[in-house]
């Protein structure tokens, strides 16, 4: 929630001239990088905004809030006329068990109920298993939820998977049959999380109609993150609405 207010402020006070100073590239865009800045809503569906991370707050600061599985897989990139966080090849990091092998998780947030969102861009080739993945419960290597959005659906693609100290294995109960990254395009993807009933329901672009929907009660809360099993792609405007793990 620091973060949050600390930006707003910085708004209020005019000091956006700083950020244009340290970061060159917003001030010569054409201004949508402010405008990625604003403020997400305090609440979402009764959910309380926890945090935002539009990754225009420099390097450093970003590095303390994240543990990736191989730093030097990630990096903090200019992209259009702000910063991404970017995926940029294999992590030198092996699961315990069959999962995925690009993790980049939120260090100090663990959630219960969730509404987590981002804006999402796949940057690898055309194949079944192009995907980009979304982590959550995330209690330790051998032992969460991630959400695989890939360009073709199987056993092992386009679906929600569970690790418990066995390979993944796929619990969506619906789903469509994949998702088109397209080339350069930024998509908005939003995980609803209810540990009460169980529901997971994924959303891509369309925030009305989920492309997957599980239920599952084995983790009940954890931290979140994103990745990918095999390729690389950007992530920005990351925004957490939750419940903190008491
Ligand atoms: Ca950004
Ligand atoms: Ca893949």
């Amino acid at each position: 929630m620091g973060s949050v207010h600390r930006r707003a402020v910085r708004v209020v006070l005019g000091t956006v001239v700083a950020f244009i100073v340290a970061y060159p590239a917003l001030g010569a865009g054409n201004g949508s990088a402010a405008e990625t800045a604003a403020a997400p809503p305090q609440e979402m569906k009764g959910l309380k905004l926890l945090h935002f991370e539009d990754f225009e707050k420099g390097p450093e600061a970003i590095a303390k809030q994240w543990k990736p599985t191989d730093p030097k897989a990630w990096a903090v990139m200019e992209d259009g006329a702000g910063h991404a966080y970017a995926l940029t090849g294999a992590s030198d990091y092996t699961p315990p068990v069959r999962s995925p092998h690009n993790i980049s998780l939120l260090k100090d947030l663990e959630v219960t109920d969730f509404v987590l969102q981002a804006d999402m861009k796949q940057t690898g080739k055309e194949y079944g298993h192009r995907d980009m993945c979304i982590f959550f419960g995330y209690q330790d290597p051998a032992h969460f939820y991630y959400v695989h959005i890939a360009t073709k659906a199987d056993p092992h693609a386009h679906s929600v998977f569970i690790v418990n100290d066995a390979p993944r294995v796929s619990i969506a109960t619906e789903r469509t049959e994949g998702a088109d990254w397209g080339l350069d395009v930024y998509h908005k993807v939003r995980i609803e999380r209810d540990t009460t009933s169980g529901a997971i329901r994924v959303f891509f672009d369309n925030l009305d109609q989920p492309i997957m929907t599980a239920e599952d009660k084995t983790f009940l809360h954890g931290k979140v993150g994103f990745g990918s099993f095999d390729d690389t792609g950007n992530v920005d405007n990351i925004v957490v609405w939750g419940k903190k793990k008491e």
